[in-house]
């Protein structure tokens, strides 16, 4: 039998793709889901990851990270058992084009979260969406990242995410607040944003197996990442809040692939020679480039009991199946 949690959760970021995940997944254990959503001049895209069914069981609010007014409203409106801090400016070549607006949500945001939480509600248990963009070039003698590695970031969303990393720390330490930082290696669905590599390689490839274009223009196919579902790590964060105290955790596979071979698989997937069909610009590489991810997620299994269930070959086809269906029927 499942156990119903009676709890009351807030979800900043509800409509992105880890909110919406997590939203699912909360209300499935019995929660009482807020989320905050900031205002969109296109009403109809503002939520436009959440189902009908999941929309209206849910309570959402207007807020903004940047806006500290907007965040002591919410939380005194709501008064959340627990509050998952997921919104921010998430684009990592986007931050070198908006620098300082990167700074503001993604950085000083996390502290506008956690004053708001300080003056209001000091007992809400507190998740921080941090990064293993944080990392840098940084890697163990072993070839792995973990909780231990030092942090040297190489982008402003890098810097930023270290600010919000360190900041609930302090707070942690300073005011006895329980918050626990996520540090959750790359994770994609069919809901992640297609100017992201994943997604953006699993539709583009779909659009020229359909016939809908020809060409794939990439940046840098070198780097690595460790993929993983972003379903496997929303759980994640559900576990670290139930946790008698407070603690940072790594999330990743173990495993990395190159963007190379994601293209190669996505490809050869749908029956491609990515040779006709993939160049090259410079204008998809960064100023800075982080070149390789994979984490060792042992703390998080020891002692959170969380392990991953996709594979990089089944969290790709799900995304290339996805896309095979809308593009066929229209219909998602
Ligand atoms: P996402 O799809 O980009 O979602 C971000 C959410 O934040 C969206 O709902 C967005 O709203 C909202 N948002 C952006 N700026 C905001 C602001 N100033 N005030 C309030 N809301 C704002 O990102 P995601 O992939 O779900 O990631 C969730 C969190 O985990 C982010 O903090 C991200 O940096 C972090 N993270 C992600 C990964 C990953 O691989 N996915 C790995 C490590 C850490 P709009 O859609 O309306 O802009
Ligand atoms: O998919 P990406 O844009 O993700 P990136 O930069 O690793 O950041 C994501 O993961 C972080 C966790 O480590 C999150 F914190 C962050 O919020 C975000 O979710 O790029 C992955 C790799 C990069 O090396 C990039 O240079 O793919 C390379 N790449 C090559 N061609 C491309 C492209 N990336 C994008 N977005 N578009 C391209 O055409």
């Amino acid at each position: 039998m499942i156990q119903l949690e009676n709890k009351t959760a807030l979800i900043t970021g509800i409509n992105g793709q880890d909110g919406s995940y997590l939203a699912e997944l909360l209300l499935d254990k019995g929660y009482t889901v807020h989320g905050t959503v900031k205002r969109n001049s296109v009403a109809e895209t503002q939520t436009s990851r959440l189902s009908d069914d999941v929309y209206k069981q849910l309570d959402l609010h207007y807020a903004d990270l940047t806006d500290l007014a907007s965040l002591i409203h919410v939380i005194r409106t709501t008064r959340p058992d627990e509050i998952y801090n997921l919104a921010a400016q998430s684009h990592v070549r986007v931050s070198f084009d908006q620098p300082l607006y990167t700074a503001q949500a993604t950085g000083v945001g996390v502290l506008n979260v956690l004053e708001a939480i300080r003056q209001v509600s000091p007992q809400s248990k507190i998740y921080q969406a941090s990064s293993s963009e944080m990392f840098g070039n940084n890697i163990d003698t072993d070839g792995y990242q973990r909780e231990s590695t030092p942090m040297s970031p190489v982008s402003p969303y890098g810097c930023a995410k270290v600010y919000g990393y360190n900041i609930c720390r302090n707070y942690r330490n300073s005011y006895d607040m329980f918050i626990s930082n996520g540090i959750l290696f790359n994770h994609e669905s069919p809901r992640r944003g297609t100017n992201f590599v994943t997604n953006k390689v699993a539709k583009e490839a779909v659009r020229i197996k359909k016939g809908l274009t020809d060409k794939l223009v990439m940046g840098n196919m070198d780097a690595t990442r460790d993929w993983g579902h972003a379903k496997d790590y929303v759980n994640a964060m559900w576990l670290m809040l139930q946790q008698n105290t407070p603690d940072d955790y790594v999330c990743a596979t173990g495993v990395s692939h190159s963007v190379q071979q994601l293209v190669d698989y996505v490809f050869d997937r749908l029956d491609l020679d990515p040779e006709q069909h993939v160049t090259t610009d410079k204008r998809y590489e960064r100023a800075e480039e982080l070149k390789h991810l994979r984490g060792d997620s042992s703390k998080a299994r020891d002692q959170l009991g969380w392990t991953h269930t996709y594979t990089f070959d089944t969290m790709m086809d799900e995304m290339v199946d996805y896309w095979m269906e809308h593009f066929t029927t229209g219909n998602i």
